[in-house]
Formats: C-alpha cells, sequence, structure tokens
C-alpha cells in the first residue's frame, strides 16, 4: 500500500505534456556545460562540490552563470571531495535537491560516504566525469573511478555524449526522488571525450513544462521539523541491519522498474528515447562488443562498415549500470555466438573488470547460454579507442564466433613490451652532501631571548649553492614557486627528501620519464602527504635507533621537507595538523598562490575576499569569492608546533634566515610550518615580471604580514607601519586583473569588508608582537 507521501508525490507528478515533446532550444555545449545546463534548469538547492580534472568544469561553468544571475544554486565549496559529500550528505537530508560532479581521486576520497548518503535513502545527483585513478598520477579518462562506485548503493547511469549528460541528470531526479526507490543517483559520462568535446544539444526552454515534469518531492522524512524528530542513521547490527540491506536492495530492485518508466515519460517529454540497454545493429548480430560510453559511440561507426561489407556484427552498450541490467543484456544476447567485453579498468586478479565480470555472471544464469566472452582491457589513462581499436574488437568477436573457440579470454588491449634494450636517460647526478652544506647560514641559540639568532653569509655567496631543482621544469614564465623554493633550499644544509603534494610544483618537475628533484623526492595526493612524510620520518628515527641505518648519526640527518600548495593546506588539512600535534621532526612549507592553480584558478580558502577565481566568478549577481582568506599560519601557531613563519621571495634575506631557523627546530624540536607567498601571473592576471611589486604591495599594505612564531612568540620581521611605508589596500588590488573589479562602483561594501578584516588580522598580529604573552 502506498503511503501518505508517496501518494503526495504522485500526485504532483503531471508527467510529459500531452502532445508531444516540451518546447527546447538548441545549443553547442560539452559534457560539462551539458551538466552545467542542466543543473540550472532543475534549479538544484545546494551544490556541494572539490574541483577536480575533468569535471571541474561544472562548477566553474555553473560559477559563470551564477554570476551573470542565470541561478540561484547555493554553492558550498568543501575543504576536499570528502567534505563535498558530507555537505552533500547533510543538505540532502534537509529535503531539497543537491548536486555534486566529481572524478577519479575526487570520487574515491568521498567514497565512504557514499554507501552512508545510500543507505539513509537520501537522493541526490552526482556527476561523475570518469578519470584514471592514481597512481601513478593520470588526469585523463578510463573506468576505474566509476568501477570503484559500483558498490555504493547508488543508481547509476550512463551518458555517452553531452546530450545525454542533460538527459540523464533530468532522468536522474525523477527517479532518486521517486517513492519506491529514494537513492542517489550518479550521472557517469567519460572525462574530455565527452566532458570537453562540444556537441549540439537540446536544452528545455520551458522552464514550467520542465518544472512539471520533475515534480515537487516532499521528502518522507526530513533533518528540519524539529516537531517531528527523525533519527537518521542509528546505530543497528544484527538482525536490524541485513533486513535494512535488504530493503536498500529491494530499492534498486525498484528502480529496475523505475528507470524504463522514467526514461518512457522523458522520451516523450523531450522527443528523445534510451533504452536500459542501447542495442546497435544487434538484432541478427552473431558477433557483438560490448562497451560502455564513448567507446561505444566509436564502435557504432565501425559496426556500419562491417554490416556493409555482410558481417552480422552490432554494438552493445548500457545506460544504466546500477541497477545492473542483467536480464536485458542476457535476452539482447542471446543469439549472439561471441561477444568482446570492454572494460576500461582492470579488476586486478578477477580475469576482468566488473563490466565483463557482471555480464559473464549475467549469462550463465541461463542454461542455453551459447555466448562465448572475450574480455579486454582497454583505454586506460585516455588511451584513444579509434576505429582500428574496434575493428580489432570485432575481428576477434568474429574469429570466435566462425570456430566456437576462445583463444585468449582475458588480455589487455594495446599494451606494447617497450624497448629493454632501451635505457632510461640519465638524469642530473645527485647532489653531494658536501656540495650544499657550506655553513650560509649559522644557527644559534639565544639563551637570553630564547630564540634562535641566525647568520647569514652575504646573497651573492647563495647563488653559488647548486639548485636541488634542476632547471627545465615546466612552470609558467614568471611563477614564483621556483625562485622562492630556490631561496629556501639553498639554506638547507646536508641532505633533504621531499615529498610534494599534488600541484603545479609538482605537475611541472616531475613528468615521466623525466624529473627535476636531483634528490629524493615522493608525490602523494594532497590530501594526505603530510602524513606520508611522517611515517617516513618516524621510520627514519626508528632504523636509527635500531642501529640498522649503518653510519647515521644526528648531525648528519636527513631532513624531511613536505612542499604544499595552499590548496593542499585545505583538502591536506587534517593530516598535517595530525602531524603538527604529533610534532613530527619535518617542515611543512606552502607556497601561496592564493588558489587552486594547476586545476585552473578555482578558489581556495586562502583566497582573500573578492578575489575573482573561476569559482568565484564576478558578475552582475556575484562579487569574487564571498568569505575571507583563510588564515593558516595561525592554525599551525595555535597547533604549538616550535616555529611558524611567513615568508616572501621579495625578502630573500628573511626567508632564508627563516629556512635556517625551520631546519634548526626540525632538528631539534620538531614541527616548523612556513606560508610564502608565492605569484602566479597566470592566474592573478599580471604580466610576467610584475613579482616584485605586486609582493611588495601585498606586504606593505598589511595584507600578508611578515612574522615569526618562535616557541610561541611573536615576532613581525618586517613591519611596512613602523618603517612608514604602509600603502592602501586599494594599491594593491589595483594591482592585479583578478581585484581590479574591487575598485569599481558597487564593490564599496566588499572593499569596505575586506580592509576591516586585513587590518583586524594585523592589529592582532601586532598586539602579539608586542605582548609575549600572547
Ligand atoms: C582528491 C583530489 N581532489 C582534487 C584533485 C585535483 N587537484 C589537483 S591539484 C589541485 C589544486 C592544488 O592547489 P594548490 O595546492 O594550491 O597548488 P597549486 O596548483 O595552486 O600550485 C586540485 C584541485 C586531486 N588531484 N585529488
Ligand atoms: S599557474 Fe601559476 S603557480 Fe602554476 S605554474 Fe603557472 S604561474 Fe606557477
Ligand atoms: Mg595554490
Amino acid at each position: 500500500m502506498a503511503t501518505k507521501a508517496q501518494e503526495v508525490i504522485r500526485e504532483k507528478r503531471p508527467g510529459a505534456p500531452e502532445g508531444g515533446p516540451v518546447r527546447q532550444v538548441t545549443d553547442f555545449l560539452s559534457g560539462n556545460e551539458s551538466a552545467a545546463a542542466a543543473a540550472r534548469d532543475i534549479g538544484f538547492h545546494v551544490m556541494g562540490y572539490f574541483p577536480i580534472t575533468p569535471s571541474t568544469e561544472v562548477a566553474e561553468t555553473l560559477s559563470k552563470m551564477q554570476a551573470n544571475g542565470e541561478h540561484d544554486i547555493l554553492m558550498i565549496p568543501g575543504d576536499g571531495e570528502h567534505g563535498a559529500a558530507g555537505i552533500c550528505y547533510g543538505a540532502s537530508l534537509g529535503g531539497g535537491r543537491v548536486l555534486n560532479a566529481t572524478s577519479s581521486q575526487g570520487l574515491l576520497y568521498s567514497l565512504e560516504q557514499l554507501p552512508v548518503q545510500s543507505s539513509t535513502r537520501a537522493p541526490m545527483v552526482l556527476n561523475l566525469v570518469t578519470r584514471a585513478i592514481s597512481g601513478p598520477l593520470d588526469i585523463r579518462c578510463d573506468h576505474s573511478d566509476l568501477y570503484f562506485a559500483l558498490n555504493t548503493g547508488w543508481i547509476i547511469l550512463m551518458a555517452r555524449d553531452p546530450q545525454a549528460v542533460y538527459d540523464m541528470n533530468l532522468a536522474a531526479i525523477r527517479i532518486g526522488e521517486h517513492a519506491d526507490v529514494r537513492l542517489p543517483v550518479m550521472v557517469a559520462y567519460d572525462g574530455f571525450f565527452t566532458s570537453h568535446q562540444k556537441r549540439r544539444v537540446q536544452t528545455v526552454e520551458d522552464k514550467d513544462a520542465l518544472a512539471a515534469f520533475l515534480g515537487h518531492v516532499d521528502p518522507p522524512f526530513t533533518a528540519l521539523d524539529p516537531r517531528h524528530p527523525v533519527t537518521f542513521g542509528p546505530y543497528m547490527n544484527d538482525p536490524d541491519l541485513i533486513n535494512n540491506k535488504k530493503q536498500h536492495s529491494l530499492a534498486m530492485e525498484a528502480a529496475r522498474r523505475v528507470i524504463p518508466e522514467v526514461f518512457e515519460e522523458l522520451g516523450r517529454f523531450t522527443g528523445r528515447h534510451y533504452p536500459v540497454v542501447d542495442r546497435y545493429r544487434m538484432d541478427d548480430a552473431e558477433a557483438a562488443v560490448v562497451l560502455l560510453n564513448s567507446a561505444a559511440e566509436t564502435a557504432k561507426a565501425v559496426a556500419d562498415r562491417l554490416r556493409d561489407e555482410g558481417r552480422k556484427v552490432g554494438v552493445l552498450s548500457l545506460n544504466v549500470l546500477r541497477p545492473f541490467p542483467a536480464d536485458v543484456i542476457r535476452e539482447a544476447l542471446a543469439g549472439v555466438k561471441a561477444a568482446v567485453v570492454g572494460d576500461r579498468a582492470d579488476s586486478y586478479g578477477a580475469d576482468g573488470g566488473n563490466l565483463s565480470l557482471e555480464l559473464r555472471a549475467a549469462l550463465q544464469l541461463d542454461p542455453d547460454n551459447r555466448t562465448r566472452v572475450l574480455t579486454r582491457i582497454y583505454g586506460l589513462g585516455g588511451k584513444d579507442f579509434d576505429d582500428s581499436d574496434a575493428e580489432e574488437f570485432f575481428r576477434q568477436a568474429l574469429e570466435t564466433a566462425a570456430t566456437g573457440t576462445v583463444g585468449e579470454a582475458f588480455a589487455y588491449h594495446g599494451v606494447f613490451a617497450g624497448k629493454p634494450e632501451l635505457k632510461f636517460a640519465e638524469g642530473l647526478p645527485a647532489i653531494e652532501t658536501a656540495e650544499v652544506t657550506r655553513g650560509m647560514a649559522t644557527v644559534r641559540e639565544n639563551a637570553e631571548t630564547g630564540k634562535l639568532d641566525v647568520e647569514l653569509k652575504p646573497l651573492w655567496a647563495l647563488t653559488e649553492v647548486p639548485s636541488r631543482i634542476a632547471p627545465g621544469h615546466g612552470a609558467c614564465p614568471g611563477c614564483g614557486a621556483f625562485p622562492m623554493l630556490h631561496q629556501f633550499f639553498s639554506v638547507l644544509e646536508g641532505d633533504v627528501v621531499v615529498l610534494f603534494q599534488t600541484g603545479c610544483a609538482m605537475v611541472v618537475t616531475t613528468g615521466y620519464p623525466k624529473t627535476a628533484h636531483r634528490v629524493t623526492y615522493i608525490h602523494n595526493l594532497f590530501q594526505n602527504g603530510a602524513a606520508t612524510l611522517s611515517g617516513l620520518v618516524e621510520m627514519y628515527h626508528e632504523l636509527i635507533r635500531r642501529g640498522e641505518l649503518a653510519g647515521v648519526s644526528i648531525d648528519e640527518e636527513i631532513t624531511f621537507v613536505m612542499v604544499s600548495g595552499d590548496g593542499g593546506m585545505d583538502i591536506g588539512m587534517g593530516p598535517a595538523l595530525g602531524a603538527a600535534h604529533r610534532n613530527h621532526h619535518m617542515i611543512l612549507l606552502e607556497y601561496d598562490n592564493q588558489g587552486y592553480m594547476n586545476t585552473g584558478a578555482q578558489l581556495s580558502y586562502s583566497t582573500p575576499m573578492g578575489h575573482r577565481t573561476s569559482t568565484s566568478e564576478v558578475g552582475r549577481a556575484r562579487h569574487g569569492k564571498p568569505t575571507h582568506h583563510k588564515d593558516t599560519p595561525q592554525i599551525f601557531a595555535g597547533a604549538h608546533i616550535p616555529y611558524v613563519f611567513t615568508a616572501s621571495e621579495g625578502y630573500p634575506e628573511d626567508l632564508m634566515r627563516k629556512a635556517a631557523k625551520a631546519q634548526w627546530y626540525a632538528k631539534h624540536e620538531g614541527m616548523a610550518y612556513g606560508k610564502i607567498l608565492s605569484f602566479c601571473p597566470l592566474n592573478w592576471t599580471t604580466t610576467d615580471d610584475a613579482a616584485e611589486n605586486v609582493l611588495q604591495v601585498a606586504i606593505d599594505s598589511l595584507f600578508f604580514p611578515i612574522y615569526e612564531v618562535e616557541r610561541g612568540h611573536t615576532t613581525i620581521t618586517y613591519d611596512p607601519e613602523m618603517l612608514g611605508r604602509q600603502r592602501k589596500l586599494t594599491d594593491w588590488l589595483g594591482l592585479m586583473g583578478k581585484t581590479k573589479h574591487l575598485l569599481k562602483e558597487g564593490n564599496e561594501e566588499s572593499l569596505a569588508a575586506i580592509e576591516k578584516e586585513v587590518m583586524r588580522r594585523w592589529r592582532r598580529i601586532k598586539a602579539m608582537h608586542e605582548h609575549p604573552e600572547l
């Protein structure tokens, strides 16, 4: 019997309009733009997101649209995808419509939240723009992320082209919110192939008709009705948990029925029809190729050609991956003698990826099954799947159909043995300890002040220290990250091991098979670098303690340095603070370029208020980032590590003195953290050679105070006020394209808010400088 809530839902769904498809407009959109257009048209209440290539553009496009007043979705930037998924989960418990978009590591980082959401039956839509998962890092398409989603309990719709992305987003609302289903829905489309290729896409023009099609759903339960309190997620174990899971399974079964119903209605509404399984020239096919998303479209063109030659071939691809349409597949393959199933990800050790394994399982339920199945792992890391690949798949399927025997049931397609005779080109030789141990800085403890005194050799002498990062990396001209890293590293004595978190400095220095690093370098994803390095530091000390690292004494200790962008101090803040609280002997060095630059200048929490980024656009309805910049040095000061500093490449002596202190503290007392303002001409929109002036005015306008916190005591090491060099904040904002709008009429309020906050923070630092107890 239908519940009250279900009756309400059904009542409010008038369905497709009578008399043909709804009024639509034709646009020329990429897959990501289609997802954004669908989001705009659906009018989600909340979007929680975190940028990751190739899905970032969904949030970026929505940000542009928002600045132009085209929608009013509340867009909440997460501190990482785990946070974004949490935001989405919370928002969906409130009952409105919720959106997210992610890829690859983003999906994996949020993975543990996904079953929490599906098991509490909280619908939302997540656009998964498929991309290879790390490691090694690769930003291009395969389905290794998607396959991890299969056990999350989410419905998964597949979108083979930008039009399907738009349509599936509409369908996702109806399916997920259906009273018998109530599950979150993923819409999966191929990174770059679909996300970035533009096609003609029809979007709904008649917004009232769309609103009627989508209907309005009062959720059966909401977390926002205090008169009817609800417990979401009680502690539960045997025997309730298994019953709970059975209900989840029943919801998936209901989706099996609901999805074709919704697709049919969508077909009437838009004129575009989506079967659960797309059968292309399958009617009398004897040999088939089974593929997901864009690769299936390539195979279709090849199938046409082979059909012209009289070959009985067809292409099967899925529009729905969860629930897995086993019955439909079995039926579609009933007359097929051989099928090559292409998996764009491996399930290592299982002799197949998930698609082929599930397809095989579906077939074996038919006692009369005669279809031979070959699994081919293809297209990993964005490797193209072109006509010749499809031809090869058909050839293998036809051959198996003709002979009735399967040669190789499982194989990788498109790999090659390489040329073992070719050796790696030798990189630059390792840096000898003596080369970099030149006594450039002499550090002494000052018993009177309780601080360290540093004596530096003249600056010119430092230029003779060989760089631990070789020239020839691929950073933009004028990029500030490398001059400042060079300044910092040239003071460090002895051996150094570095860990770079994901970001510009990492990406531009290690394009396989080359590396610009002349010391041992580790990359870990930017959510976990600090934890990784802390493990290595402790292993090092443990090996020394046990006498298992021959001949190493404390005086020749390795210095461990993690290099992170400001974005890494958002998503990786938890592990970084964990490392800080454990006080490992290491340095955390943050180059702050005020955004996620490597992925195209999205806002980070360190982006100052009002600054334009690709996710805080400027337009008539929005004026840049709405919140103030994160005060990361003060967060680390609050963790009471021995040494915290800020610096700028514009004050090399100050920076180098601080580098020497950081090394001393990392060696003798524990963690040192430093934030260095790092020039990014590309995204700050300045000329390449503007670093000196822009950084100087950032400091003189008091936006970026230069100070250190040594054993809890704050010292301002360059005070523009005292030196009579203070500048107006507007002097700084006027220097960059990303902030010029703040000086225009209509931004007075934002400007006043920024000025007030900058002064408040400066006064606080000043007070701490003046009062040793603060
Ligand atoms: C879990 C995860 N989410 C998102 C990304 C995409 N991503 C890689 S680097 C980066 C931005 C890094 O910003 P920041 O640390 O400030 O370094 P920058 O690029 O500015 O130098 C993002 C969003 C990723 N690789 N992994
Ligand atoms: S985008 Fe900015 S931070 Fe990244 S390499 Fe270019 S200048 Fe440097
Ligand atoms: Mg950055």
